[in-house]
């Protein structure tokens, strides 16, 4: 069962731990919208979320609570097919600005429809936690970047990233 692209990992190489970064405050805000944080000039179809699954959506990891807190539609197991990328965590009740805890990545193989659950985040919690694609090794495969704002204001923030194949 270990065929290509059935195992999700943190990187190693760029993240052997969880990272934690100030962030300036006149940065807070494009922190804690990604979209508003760089210009776009063209649609970035990485970035767009699940057509499938939607955020705020519970999601069933034998604990009542989790929730699907983002999503990513893009190919992250180079196999050229895109796939659903999930951020589920535990919070309590369907507010999403409140904290929410027991992070992981869930991938939806956009090919043999195999759901696999990543390993738990080293975050402890966040508020409105939130998903990027890129391709941040360089072996031109896309990654999962996880980023965990520590408090509201999102002026402390954690980052790890996940790799899929
Ligand atoms: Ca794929
Ligand atoms: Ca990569």
């Amino acid at each position: 069962m270990n065929k290509k692209g059935s195992t999700i990992k943190r990187i190693a190489a760029i993240a052997g731990c969880t990272m934690l970064l100030a962030v300036g405050a006149g940065t807070a805000m494009a922190q804690t919208n990604p979209a508003a944080a760089k210009p776009v000039t063209q649609v970035d179809l990485d970035n767009q979320r699940s057509p499938e699954v939607k955020v705020n959506s519970g999601f069933n990891l034998g604990k009542d609570n989790t929730y699907v807190l983002d999503t990513k539609y893009a190919d992250v197991n180079g196999d050229g097919v895109r796939d659903h990328v999930l951020l589920v965590g535990y919070k309590e009740g369907l507010r999403m600005d409140i904290p929410s805890k027991d992070f992981r990545i869930v991938l939806r193989d956009g090919d043999t429809k195999q759901q696999l659950i990543g390993p738990k985040s080293k975050a402890e919690t966040a508020v409105k936690p939130y998903l990027w694609i890129g391709d941040y090794n360089g072996d031109g495969v896309k990654d999962v970047r996880l980023t965990l704002p520590q408090d509201a204001k999102g002026q402390q923030v954690k980052q790890e990233w996940y790799t899929f194949n």
